[in-house]
């Protein structure tokens, strides 16, 4: 059988890691299995196409952003090859199943895809399949070759003169954050709004870290974790082996401010983290309680100075626009923002993906989502904030933090 592994087009220098999973234990659990691989950002159209020859099933993996390149991919392999049974899968197709049951797609996968995928290729015949919750232990490493990888390591190089990959260390999300497709809805996890937290062991992540650093020469290494420290002890056990192995490449978690302890930052200053990055989002309290961010903004100023005080580097995200924000909240953010003093700082304007509480399929119907995020947002407005009020404040923390500001808000300014 042969199956081809498709991940959308978007500049990139992330890989395609959940297909690299679904990859891996598809070749684990079926013999004869050919699995190849082509991501839209690297590879044209026509050799996406021509690649497909002789596929039994050509799977997506989909944000809401990059669904409608599958799409199109899609319609054009119905067109040569009608034979082919097209997939999709991942967070847009969980979040939006309904929409997904277009002509060229023959199923949609919700949730976790890898034995949802060993089951649709051995036999099922549904259009729409439910994923089950995998454990690490049934789960080989991702096959990052399969993938390529370097590719993605290539892009990272250019950007950051440093070579850079992700790994995963657990999976499903214990916050309730409206704003995020795998907080308040637990988009992977069906409607039961139940993600069970599932945590690798310290042990099997490590040894994949230090495999893949030195196979790929690696100089940072980061993390697909929304939330890197859902669990103290667990950070704290990962940066003790991480020392005890005397393993040096640095790393870069995202942090949630919740959830820190002073030693916990200088375990991890210990292990040689580089740098964290908080989602601080808000520095009005009635603002993060609305959005279920789970944290106060005294926590958050204590995180930051804990974090400092242990020499790391701090980057910190806000999110302009929540539904109830007004003036005196984006005033509240200023100051936050200001007195935090962080190394980098990063601005966005709330957008309502499906998946998160905001969105609104009716209201939305007219959005191109493959232009539209939170980097330049023209649509979305708070309840007392519009759009291009918001805009003003997104353009004015950028000019007032032009000397700190992250790769992404860099590039809004030069286009500016
Ligand atoms: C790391 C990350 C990124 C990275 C890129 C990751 C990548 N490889 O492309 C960066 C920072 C660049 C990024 C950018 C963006 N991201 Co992002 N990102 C994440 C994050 C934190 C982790 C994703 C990840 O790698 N997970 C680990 C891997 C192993 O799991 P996975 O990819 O989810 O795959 C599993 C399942 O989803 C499923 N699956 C995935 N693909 C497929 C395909 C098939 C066929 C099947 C059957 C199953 C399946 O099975 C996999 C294994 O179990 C998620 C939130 C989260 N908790 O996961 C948000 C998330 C996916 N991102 C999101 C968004 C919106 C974006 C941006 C649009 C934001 C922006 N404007 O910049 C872009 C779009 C990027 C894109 N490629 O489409 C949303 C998506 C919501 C939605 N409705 O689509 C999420 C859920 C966060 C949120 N705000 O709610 N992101």
């Amino acid at each position: 059988m042969k199956v081809v592994l498709i991940h959308g087009k978007y500049f990139n220098s992330w890989e395609a890691l959940g297909l690299a999973y679904i990859g891996a234990y598809l070749k684990a659990n079926m013999e004869n299995i050919e699995i190849d691989f082509y991501q839209g950002c690297f590879d044209s159209i026509d050799t996406i196409i021509s690649g497909c020859r002789g596929a039994d099933f050509v799977a997506f993996s989909c944000t809401t952003p990059t669904f409608p390149f599958a799409l199109n991919v899609s319609s054009e392999l119905k067109k040569i090859f009608p034979s082919i049974k097209t997939v999709v899968g991942g967070y847009h197709p969980s979040a939006a199943p309904n929409e997904c049951q277009l002509d060229n797609i023959d199923h949609v996968i919700i949730g976790e895809g890898e034995a949802a995928m060993l089951d649709l290729l051995k036999a099922s015949q549904e259009k729409v399949i439910m994923g089950r919750t995998m454990d690490f232990c049934e789960l080989p490493w991702p096959d990052r070759e399969l993938i390529k990888n370097e590719r993605n390591i290539q892009v990272a190089y250019r950007d950051n003169k440093k070579r850079i990959t992700s790994f995963q260390s657990h999976r499903g999300c214990p916050f309730m954050c409206k704003y995020c497709a795998d907080g308040y809805f637990k988009v992977l996890y069906g409607s039961s709004k139940e993600a069970p937290v599932r945590y690798r062991s310290v042990g099997d992540l490590l040894d994949e870290m230090q495999h893949v650093a030195k196979e790929y020469k690696l100089d940072l290494m980061k993390f697909t974790d929304p939330t890197w420290n859902t669990n103290i002890n667990w950070v704290k056990e990962f940066c003790k082996e991480k020392i005890r192995r005397n393993f040096s490449v640095p790393f870069y978690p995202n942090i949630h401010a919740g959830v820190c302890t002073e030693e916990m930052f200088q375990l991890m200053a210990e292990a040689n983290c580089y740098e964290i990055a908080v989602g601080i989002e808000s520095g009005s309290q009635k603002i993060l309680d609305q959005i279920g961010k789970g944290t106060t903004v005294e926590k958050i100023k204590n995180s930051v100075m804990l974090a400092k005080k242990a020499k790391l580097l701090v980057r910190g995200y806000f999110i302009l626009g929540m539904p109830e924000e007004n003036e005196e909240d984006l005033m509240q953010t200023e100051k936050l923002a200001e007195e935090l003093e962080l190394d980098e700082y990063g601005f966005t304007i709330l957008c309502p993906y499906p998946g998160t509480q905001m969105y609104d399929l009716e209201k939305f119907k007219s959005i191109n989502w493959e232009n539209a995020d939170e980097y330049s947002n023209d649509f979305w407005s708070s309840n007392h904030v519009k759009n291009n009020r918001l805009k003003e404040w997104q353009t004015h923390f950028i000019q007032k933090f032009k000397k700190k500001l992250t790769w992404h808000n860099l590039a809004i300014d030069k286009h500016a």
